[in-house]
């Protein structure tokens, strides 16, 4: 990859996990595949009030962290009547594609300074997904990597990032400093993670809240069902009691109870740090 020659991408090693895979290729169990189909989907903000010994703290879920209550096939439905609207062409759900260079360079989206892609007025508040097909869409043009015209004098969100991870020398961020990579997964937090930098249950929000592309994004967001005292105390515990557990997975809409294993030792660690 012409970046990673130029030693512009981190070799940190979870990175290199979720990248390692990707390639723009044909698969091979779908030979005949002529075009990508990339969609992009509204996906808000979520707020939620944990209750805690006897306040109530907003905590922010990033997009992409939560159920959007859609299902795989609403959108291989909607792109068969809505986008090829012909009978007798296979549509797959694409994985393992760069989804952001694809969605710029398809024309659907732009890149903002933050290294995230904007379409419109979903700003960054967006979740991407791409389709192999066999229907043939005639159209050939391919944009070059674009930036937001907004973002060419703009950097409230390099000022924003906790940790510095977007500079003008590199556009790609330098994600080994990105909280985001840290608390999405299990583990300890690094040290040098200074503890009021967290700001979100999953992900961070810093280079997306104060973006002037996600003003009307920032709006709007989904308001979920508060969590109890008595919820709250499970999480922070990490307590298995399955009942509060299906109550706490359906006002999140994250499959707690179903993954419990997986999830609590996270949550209580993320909670951990917001709630202090
Ligand atoms: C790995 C990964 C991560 C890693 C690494 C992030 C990264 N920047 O690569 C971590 C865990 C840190 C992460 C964090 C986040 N992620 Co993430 N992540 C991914 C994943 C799996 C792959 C991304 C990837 O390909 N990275 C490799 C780099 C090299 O590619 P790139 O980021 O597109 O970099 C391009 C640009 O830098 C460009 N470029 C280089 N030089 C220049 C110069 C100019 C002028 C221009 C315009 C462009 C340009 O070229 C590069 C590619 O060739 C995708 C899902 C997928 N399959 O694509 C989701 C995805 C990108 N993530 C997503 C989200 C929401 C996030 C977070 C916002 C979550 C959060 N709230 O914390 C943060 C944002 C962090 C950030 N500012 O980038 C969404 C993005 C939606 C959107 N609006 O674009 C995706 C698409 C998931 C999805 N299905 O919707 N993520």
């Amino acid at each position: 990859m012409h970046l990673d020659e130029e030693g512009k991408l981190s070799n940190n090693k979870q990175f290199r996990e979720y990248i390692k895979e990707m390639k723009f290729k044909v698969p091979d169990n779908f030979p005949t595949a002529e075009y990508v189909i990339v969609l992009a989907r509204e996906d808000k903000l979520a707020l939620v009030n944990f209750n805690f010994i006897g306040k109530k703290h907003e905590v922010m879920i990033s997009p992409g962290y939560y159920q959007s209550g859609l299902k795989k096939e609403d959108l291989t439905n909607l792109i068969q009547t809505k986008i090829i609207k012909e009978k007798g062409y296979r549509v797959e759900n694409a994985q393992g594609l760069h989804l952001k260079l694809l969605a710029v360079r398809s024309g659907l989206a732009r890149y903002g300074r933050n290294n995230i892609s904007y379409v419109g007025e979903l700003g960054s508040f967006l979740a991407l997904s791409a389709y192999f097909t066999d229907f043939n869409f005639e159209n050939e043009i391919l944009y070059d990597k674009r930036m937001l015209d907004e973002c060419e004098n703009c950097k409230i969100c390099m000022k924003a990032c906790p940790n510095n991870c977007i500079s003008e020398e590199n556009f790609v961020i330098n994600v080994d400093k990105c909280i985001t990579l840290y608390n999405e997964v299990e583990g300890e937090f690094p040290e040098w993670i200074d503890q009021n930098k967290h700001n979100a249950l999953f992900g961070c929000m810093k280079c997306q809240m104060f973006c002037p592309a996600n003003k009307e994004a920032m709006k709007n967001p989904n308001r979920f069902n508060d969590i109890t005292e008595e919820e709250t105390s499970l999480l922070i515990n990490g307590d298995k009691n399955m009942t509060l557990l299906e109550s706490i997975s359906k006002k999140l809409h994250i499959p707690i109870a179903s993954n419990a294993d997986y999830y609590l030792p996270i949550i209580k660690r993320n909670l951990g740090v917001l709630l202090r």
